[in-house]
């Protein structure tokens, strides 16, 4: 079996808990043996590459640092301050500016130059996310033919907000030079062929098969999935379960995000004061629970939608709290992952609420999690992935506090035999697709799309 190259922003060093897509490319390079390449998390004074090498070890991992300026740029500039907010839905956000672009072109090619004396002949490179873009074309220049894909873990932008790009040509262009592209959602696959037909020059030559910019890349749907068996164990053991009960009622709503803006904080909160404004029986009888670790915090969008967010619940909480009662609590840090499984299996409702989101994980975290027979409801944005998929969920518009507010009503009432037949469908699909089958399949895709014949720019 050819090696797998697997290059992501992020490389997980340590041994930390770690979620599905480290587990995933994990299993995959254990198995075909690779190196895992990716940033090592801070800006450093002296940027230097690591090769970390464990004897015996399946696979290697090479990190490299980034100093303060290409960190700025590359990172908090043109990843997170524009390509973040225009890939959902938010370019009103985007702050352009020159040196953010260089910036990102630039740590692609520092990239793609450090990968070099370490590839070699017969292997097969699987680029991750949003950060990464220009890789394939910077490895192109330097003479790589080894097969490259690419996925994208958020969602690809329509035509409209495309153009507000400083550079809606050249990302087409990048996008070029993969074998294949890996999306989330049909959402997503639409949105790139589209946008690609009116910003670039791409003609279809099948539903997933494509000719831009002279060369032919294939382009598919895999929805990414958890660590689904391992995950449903990890409720099953949740530590303490009378304890935890104790601790957040008879009746819990949970939602568990990064703060993000992204994630539709601010909606959630104001459909919760409608639920309670229209149905006073439930004050003191469901209380929220939001985890939300900030992340990001040096760009600006990040620390508005702290305050916005802390200003609702507060508002929440003053409204309605009573002497032994708070409606909703808030808490910003990230708990280990067997603690949040068992929150999740006690919350009779989860709430998934997204503006928009490439898959959501914690929507299927929240299934895997639950007790099969005594199942809570899953309330689901139809702008998560995730939707697409996941239609036994109570799928609403976030966008409609009311709408949101009457969802989570019927969950309350929700008769246990539908709750039961909801949640099989949903546990279904979530075993069935876990994320062992999204990288087995998305790498079987890849292969087939590679061995097709190069096409010629005239051809
Ligand atoms: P994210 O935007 O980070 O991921 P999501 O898919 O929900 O969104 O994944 C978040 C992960 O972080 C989950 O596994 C969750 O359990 C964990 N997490 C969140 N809050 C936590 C806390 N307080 N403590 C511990 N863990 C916490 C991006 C895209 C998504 C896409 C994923 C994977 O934005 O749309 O689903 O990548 O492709």
């Amino acid at each position: 079996m050819s090696r797998l190259i697997a290059v992501s922003n992020r490389l997980p060093l340590g041994v930390n808990p770690s979620g599905g897509l480290v587990v995933a490319l994990e299993d995959a390079l254990k198995s075909s043996g690779g190196v895992w390449i990716g940033f090592s998390g801070e800006p450093s004074e002296y940027p230097a590459d690591h090769l970390h090498e464990h004897p015996g070890a399946a696979f290697q991992r090479l990190s490299f640092d980034l100093n303060v300026e290409d960190y700025e740029a590359y990172y908090l500039g043109y990843s997170n301050s524009i390509l973040w907010p225009l890939c959902h839905g938010r370019p009103n956000l985007m702050e352009i500016r020159p040196e953010y672009l260089e910036g990102y072109r630039r740590v692609s090619a520092r990239v793609a130059d450090l990968m070099l004396p370490h590839l070699r002949e017969g292997d097969r490179i699987w680029v991750q996310d949003y950060q990464l873009f220009p890789l394939a074309a910077e490895l192109r220049q330097r003479g790589v033919t080894v097969p490259i894909g690419y996925f994208l873990h958020i969602p690809f932008p329509g035509p409209a907000d495309c153009a507000a790009l400083p550079n809606p040509g050249e990302l087409f262009d990048w996008l070029s030079h993969y074998d294949l592209l890996g999306f989330q959602a049909q959402r997503d696959l639409g949105n790139f062929a589209e946008s690609a037909r009116q910003l670039a020059d791409l003609k279809p030559l099948s539903d997933s098969r494509f000719r831009l910019s002279g060369r032919e890349v294939q382009a598919q749907v895999f929805p990414i999935g958890i660590d689904a068996s391992a995950f449903i164990e990890e409720a099953r053991q949740a530590p303490d379960e009378d304890r935890m009960r104790s601790l957040t009622g008879a009746r819990m709503m949970i939602g568990v995000d990064r703060l993000d803006y992204s994630k539709g904080l601010p909606q959630r909160f104001r459909a919760f004061q409608l639920l309670l404004e229209s149905n006073p029986d439930l004050i003191e009888q469901i209380s929220f629970l939001q985890i939300a670790p900030p992340t990001r915090e040096s760009v600006a969008a990040y620390q508005d939608i702290r305050e916005e967010t802390e200003h609702l619940s507060g508002r929440v909480n003053g409204q309605f709290a009573t002497l032994n009662w708070t409606p909703i609590r808030f808490i910003h840090r990230p708990f280990p992952r067997n603690v949040l499984a068992g929150l999740y299996r006690q919350a009779r409702i989860g709430l998934v609420t997204p503006l928009a989101d490439g898959m959501n994980l914690v929507a299927k975290e929240y299934v895997a999690a639950q007790d099969v027979v005594d199942p809570g409801v899953l309330i689901l944005s139809r702008f998560a992935g995730a939707a697409e998929t996941m239609t036994d969920a109570l799928i609403i518009n976030p966008h409609d506090p009311h709408e949101m507010a009457e969802a989570m009503a019927e969950a309350v009432h929700m008769t246990p035999k539908e709750r039961r037949r909801r949640h099989s469908a949903l546990l279904q699909g979530v075993v069935e697709q876990d994320v062992g089958w999204w990288s087995s399949t998305y790498l079987a895709a890849l292969e087939k799309a590679a061995q097709r014949p190069v096409a010629t720019s005239d051809g």
